[in-house]
């Protein structure tokens, strides 16, 4: 693929708010001529930092600054691109805008537009710049890992791998379509134990795909559990902050409330929920109907109990639910240790539903217990081992992608039908090769010019 980008483009690559610094790119013919016009630099060295003045369109003097010049095609973008470093003042940053936007041919970049361009001369594979998409988005420290192992190339390499053991396989049925009469009869149980073989690598990404995006995108977590076992309590515990109303009023919570934070590396979306119990009040009817909605979508739950929430109702109503989401992954947190014969309590609560012992449980109190880093800890520990830590099968390669998974999808779907039809040789072949152009889609070597733009579009600006 050969780009085609008239206009030369420009961003503010970093942050639109007060810092440091703040620096701009420009990519595209018209770098050379900017540097001169606005910073004065009659020539331009390639990758060496300039220290210059930049003026606007008037010769007025608006910073000083760093400017640093890749020349085409050794650059991000494989265009001739600049980079300018200013103070990272909103004054500054507008009025470079400004000056920017003036310049012959030249035009804000749309998100991503950076990488597109440089997708098209050829820099990397699209894996690569979905990858660096997601590095730029890693918050947490397992999003680090995946999306640097994405853009550095497990991804491409695997793919690599996977389209020339096909094509070993699709060279060596083809010789036997063309010169079926000078080879050697073919071995079919060698050629199907290959393709099986790819099949099966395929296949166990797509199997595990939910595990990778937890990994990615973080996992879900639902806090059930009767009303005032102290649920909210602790979400906030968890979250540290007083993000929720804590009451002894049954019912407080009413709505679902969801949070983000990292533990242990991992991303975690915790949702705290409406106490479920028989309720009148038509508000909390509706919370509690919430509650049961997300938990036919969440696989991850925490059930909250406490000695003083042991209820006949509650008993009877906790018991049908497990019953109900028994598949699910379940611990089970016993709050209120600070309660007088408050492990009686907890005793009391998997005498009357014996199939509570089967879960593992920890016993806290998050009661005017903030500051206990070491509770706070064993609870980590404790929700990091039995809940929320995941276990992929996958080795240094992490699809993480929607777009991936179908693509996979479609690779592995050819390979069972290639193995399927291994006695017709003409169909088998033709399988091998669409599983090759699914392979190619996965590295983006296709045309799809509308696709590829809703990718790049997804990316920020000034990348
Ligand atoms: N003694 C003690 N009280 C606690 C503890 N955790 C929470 N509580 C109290 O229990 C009551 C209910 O706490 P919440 O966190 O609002 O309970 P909840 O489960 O969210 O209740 P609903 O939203 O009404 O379903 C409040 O008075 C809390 O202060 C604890 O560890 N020990
Ligand atoms: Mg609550």
């Amino acid at each position: 693929m050969k780009s085609n980008f008239e206009s030369t483009i420009f961003a503010l690559s970093t942050n639109f708010a007060q810092s440091a610094i703040a620096v701009f790119r420009i990519s595209g013919s018209e770098c050379k001529k900017i540097a001169k016009s606005i910073c004065k630099i009659e020539k331009l060295k390639e990758r060496y930092v300039h220290y210059s003045k930049i003026h606007d369109l008037k010769s007025n003097l608006i910073d000083k600054g760093l400017i640093i010049y890749f020349k085409s095609p050794k650059s991000y973008t494989g265009e001739d691109l600049l980079e300018i470093h200013v103070h990272g003042s909103i004054a500054i940053i507008k009025k470079l805008t400004h000056v920017l936007s003036k310049m012959h041919n030249t035009r804000a970049a749309q998100p991503g537009e950076f990488s597109k361009r440089a997708f098209y001369n050829g820099k990397a594979d699209l894996l690569h710049f979905e990858g660096i998409n997601n590095l730029i988005k890693a918050e947490t420290e397992n999003q680090r890992i995946i999306a640097n192992k994405q853009v550095y190339g497990e991804n491409s390499k695997k793919c690599a791998d996977w389209g020339t053991r096909i094509l070993e396989n699709l060279a060596i049925i083809d010789a036997n379509i063309e010169f079926a009469d000078d080879t050697d009869d073919i071995d079919n149980k060698k050629l199907i134990t290959n393709i099986e073989n790819i099949k099966n690598e395929t296949q166990s990404i797509c199997d595990t795909y939910e595990d990778t995006k937890s990994l990615m995108y973080g996992s879900q977590v639902l806090i059930i559990g009767p009303t005032n076992a102290g649920k909210s309590s602790l979400f906030n515990f968890i979250l540290q902050k007083n993000q929720m109303i804590i009451s002894s009023q049954k019912g407080t919570t009413t709505d679902l409330s969801e949070q983000s934070l990292e533990i242990f590396g991992q991303k975690v979306n915790i949702i705290d929920s409406a106490g479920i119990r028989n309720s009148s009040k038509m508000i909390e009817k509706q919370g509690i109907y919430k509650t049961f909605e997300k938990l036919d979508e969440i696989q991850k739950i925490i059930i909250v109990l406490s000695p003083d929430s042991i209820e006949k109702d509650h008993i009877k109503i906790l018991e049908e639910l497990i019953n109900k989401i028994n598949s699910k992954d379940i611990v089970i947190v016993f709050n209120k240790l600070d309660l007088k014969e408050s492990r009686k309590g907890f005793s009391l609560w998997t005498k009357n539903i014996p199939k509570l012992k089967k879960f593992k449980s920890i016993t806290i109190s998050c009661k005017e217990n903030f500051d206990n880093h070491n509770m706070l800890e064993k609870l980590y520990k404790f929700l990091y081992k039995n809940l929320i830590s995941v276990e992929t099968n996958n080795d240094d390669f992490y699809f993480s992608e929607v777009r991936q998974l179908e693509c996979l999808k479609k690779v592995t779907e050819n390979l069972k039908m290639a193995i399927k039809h291994i006695n017709t040789l003409e169909l088998s072949s033709k399988f091998l090769r669409d599983a090759m152009s699914e392979l190619d889609i996965l590295h983006g070597k296709h045309d799809h010019e509308k696709e590829l733009g809703i990718i790049f579009n997804n990316f920020c600006i000034g990348k």
